[in-house]
């Protein structure tokens, strides 16, 4: 099968080696760059901390390709390209994020669908997420629900997770658990899922290992954004995150 039959069929693909070690070089070097350089002066809803009073528990970025034009143009070819190819038509890049989940502390990812954030008609985007660490079942990798976006929208309600607001609140119905696979994956690896497949992750629970990875977002042209209930939406989540102190 091609990847936009696995794709298709399963709702998410798992892309050994989608960038190699010199690629995975120079991504670690602007990464470095970006934390030391950038992140300080950055808006406080782009950069989410597990604890804000400590730089180590760094969790999420947001917005990278517009804040360090080497994530601007490594965002613009190989994951570009890719995305055509799996849904089918021409795209536009709308975020590339920086995740972590530090060791003991990073927290579990809610089951969601990003399709609910992203508020589509038709539903038709994916999301990359690439390994910068080693992944694995110890430190949270990512699971996916098998052929979840064939089955449309599941109901989110607001969680209390910083940067995954919103989680499916019927999760793990018989079939979520029958057809839920977790994807261990090593650094440059990449993992590729629609908007509409249900996905989740545990939280860090080794000592002393990071969970980093790269998330790439893009929806397809076809795809008509309701943008005025997404920016109220993040608006309002914004101020609801300040005046909790979580950001
Ligand atoms: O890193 C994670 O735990 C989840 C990432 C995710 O949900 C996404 O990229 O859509």
């Amino acid at each position: 099968m091609t990847q936009k039959e696995i794709f298709e069929q399963n709702g998410f693909v798992y892309v050994p080696g989608f960038c190699k070690a010199d690629e995975l070089l120079q991504i670690e070097t602007a990464v470095e760059r970006l934390i030391a350089e950038r992140v300080p002066l950055l808006p406080r809803e782009h950069v989410f901390y597990e604890d804000k009073a400590n730089v180590c528990t760094l969790k999420q970025i947001q917005r990278l390709h517009e804040h360090d034009e080497f994530f601007g143009t490594f965002f613009d070819d190989k994951p570009r390209s890719l995305a055509e190819e799996l849904l089918g038509e021409t795209v536009d890049g709308k975020n590339v994020q920086y995740f972590n989940k530090p060791p003991s502390i990073g927290q579990a990812t809610p089951p969601h669908q990003d399709g609910f954030y992203f508020m589509l008609e038709p539903c038709h985007a994916l999301t990359m997420w690439m390994a910068l660490d080693v992944v694995d079942e110890d430190n949270g990798c990512v699971r996916y629900v098998r052929g979840s976006h064939m089955h449309g929208m599941r109901p989110h309600g607001r969680t209390q997770t910083l940067g995954f607001s919103q989680g499916i609140t019927d999760f793990g119905k018989a079939s979520d658990q029958r057809d839920e696979v977790a994807c261990p994956a090593q650094p440059g690896d990449l993992l590729a899922h629609h908007a509409l497949s249900i996905h989740r992750a545990d939280a860090n629970l080794s000592i002393t290992r990071n969970r980093r990875a790269l998330g790439f977002i893009f929806y397809a042209q076809s795809a008509r954004e309701d943008v005025s209930a997404h920016e109220a939406y993040q608006s309002k989540l914004a101020v609801e995150m300040a005046e909790a102190g979580k950001i």
